[in-house]
């Protein structure tokens, strides 16, 4: 086995969108997750975890978002999904991350930022997609002075909190890591609360002019064997 590979703060975060083949096997794919889980106390904050949807439309029928400390873990489990049968259409690698603008955040909120524990009871609707700041010539979001991002950012954090208790937001870093900057993760109670918290946070200056987003991948969340059932993979 290799020695662990782990970000120096926070965990790693891969998402798997795989689409059913005729080879897929459910028991194989519940094993993969057992594999990704095992040995790991489920209240210890470095723990591995899967979170698994069941997606809508043509991009993907299944997304496997799995994190943890230990990206060869991760590797392991993207090989077993594979030799499962599932085919792997589309992915997103990033890190947890605290922002630069939320430094001031109690020790608390950071740690809920760094180590999240997901799904989070009672939002079932999820979405994914990456994102960047726009560096145009007219509006490039890195050679702004750092206060007038915070000033954006604080603003944008406001317009955020308006969804507490509607939506739970995961910003993922990854610069240099794959093609965006961020992936966003959302989980909601309803759809439309999905739909409702991008569509105003679009008018919020930090989005309408610094905001450029990659494709948007929905569903439910549900238990593994639940999401395999649902896109008719056979046990
Ligand atoms: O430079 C950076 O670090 C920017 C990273 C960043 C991106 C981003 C995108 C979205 N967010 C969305 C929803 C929410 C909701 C809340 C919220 C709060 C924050 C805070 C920071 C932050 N967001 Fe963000 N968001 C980024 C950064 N966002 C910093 C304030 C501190 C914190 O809570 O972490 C309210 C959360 C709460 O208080 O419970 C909801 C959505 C997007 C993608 C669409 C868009 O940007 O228009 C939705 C990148």
């Amino acid at each position: 086995m290799s020695q662990a590979m782990s970000p120096t703060d926070g965990l790693g975060v891969l998402h798997l969108f795989c689409k059913v083949t005729p080879l897929t096997e459910a028991k194989a794919v519940l094993e993969a997750e057992r594999t990704l889980v095992e040995s790991d106390e489920g209240d210890d904050p470095h723990t591995h975890r899967l979170v698994a949807a069941a997606m809508l439309g043509h991009k993907a029928d299944v997304c496997l978002m799995a994190y943890g400390p230990d990206l060869w873990r991760l590797r392991r489990f993207q090989t077993e999904v594979v030799r499962a049968g599932l085919d792997v259409v589309d992915s997103y690698l990033s890190l947890t991350e605290v922002s630069e603008y939320a430094a001031g955040m109690p020790e608390e909120r950071k740690r809920a930022r760094l180590y999240p524990v997901l799904p989070p009871d009672g939002k079932r609707a999820f979405c994914f997609y990456p994102m960047s700041k726009r560096r145009g010539e007219t509006d490039n979001w890195y050679t702004l002075p750092y206060e007038d991002r915070e000033r954006l950012m604080l603003g944008h954090g406001k317009t955020g909190r308006t969804y507490a208790g509607r939506v739970l937001q995961l910003v993922t870093g990854s610069t240099g890591l794959d093609d965006f900057e961020w992936g966003v993760t959302l989980f909601a109670v309803h759809p439309d609360d999905l739909k409702d918290c991008v569509h105003t946070m679009r008018y919020d200056e930090a989005s309408s002019r610094f905001a450029e987003f990659g494709p948007f991948y929905t569903g439910m969340v549900a238990e593994l064997a639940d999401v395999l059932a649902e896109v008719g993979v056979a046990d």
